[in-house]
């Protein structure tokens, strides 16, 4: 099986897929869609996403078969199912859940307002795009630690890596972008610190991609 995952350094949903597939120990090829140079409306691109968004995950089955895959999360679940060893899902249904329920925070609540695209909009609006994106980023944090506090271990939900976790890491990096102050957060610090450290994340991060500008 062949794996070639469309995607930009600095891409939260990218970000995210990345930190899975690295976890899983699963071999990519890395193909770049620039979003600021627009790479992502291509006829090309826009045949294999329709949202014109990043990531998608083509995958190309022993047989020749292939399936172009967007959306992150659905992608997640995909890797889970497909490579069940090193889960990222755990086995209780309550659990599973929580896990679910802490990705949508970030999905539906912050991401969508924050994406590249809004941000142009908001800024031809003439209005101030850190304030924007706070406004929304800052709120969906603090629900984020809320919900944390029931459900963490020594990760987002119990002592391993989830779901959740490939979400959280990345919304911290772009938060900071846009001058969240993130040390409001220190449950979600100490968290992120912890997936830090381990190296399928380090591999993952934004700085270490062939695309990174430093
Ligand atoms: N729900 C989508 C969101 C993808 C998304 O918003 N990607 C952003 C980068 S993080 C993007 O491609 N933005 C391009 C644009 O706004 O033109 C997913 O999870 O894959």
């Amino acid at each position: 099986m062949k794996l070639v995952l469309h995607n930009y350094w600095r891409s939260s949903a990218s970000h995210r897929v990345r930190i899975a597939l690295e976890v899983k120990q699963l071999a990519f090829e890395y193909a770049i869609i620039n979003i600021l140079q627009r790479d992502q409306f291509s006829e090309l691109y826009r045949a294999m996403n329709p949202m014109s968004q990043v990531p998608t995950l083509v995958v190309t089955e022993d047989s020749g078969t292939t399936h172009t895959l967007t959306q992150s999360l659905p992608i997640l679940e995909f890797l889970d199912e497909r490579f069940p060893t090193t889960p990222l899902l755990p086995k209780d249904p309550f659990r599973r859940h929580q896990v679910r329920a802490l990705c949508e925070v970030i999905n539906s609540g912050i991401q969508p307002l924050q994406n590249l695209a809004v941000i142009k909009a908001i800024k031809a609006l003439g209005h101030d795009t850190n304030a924007w994106s706070q406004s929304y980023i800052t709120p969906g944090l603090a629900a984020f630690e809320q919900a944390v506090e029931s459900s963490a271990g020594l990760f987002c939900a119990g002592d391993a890596v989830t779901f959740a976790d490939c979400f959280l890491v990345p919304q911290l990096a772009s938060s900071r972008r846009f001058g969240v102050e993130v040390e409001r957060f220190p449950r979600l610090l100490e968290i992120e610190a912890r997936c830090l450290a381990l190296p399928a994340f380090q591999r993952a991060a934004p700085d270490q991609q062939p695309d990174a500008v430093k």
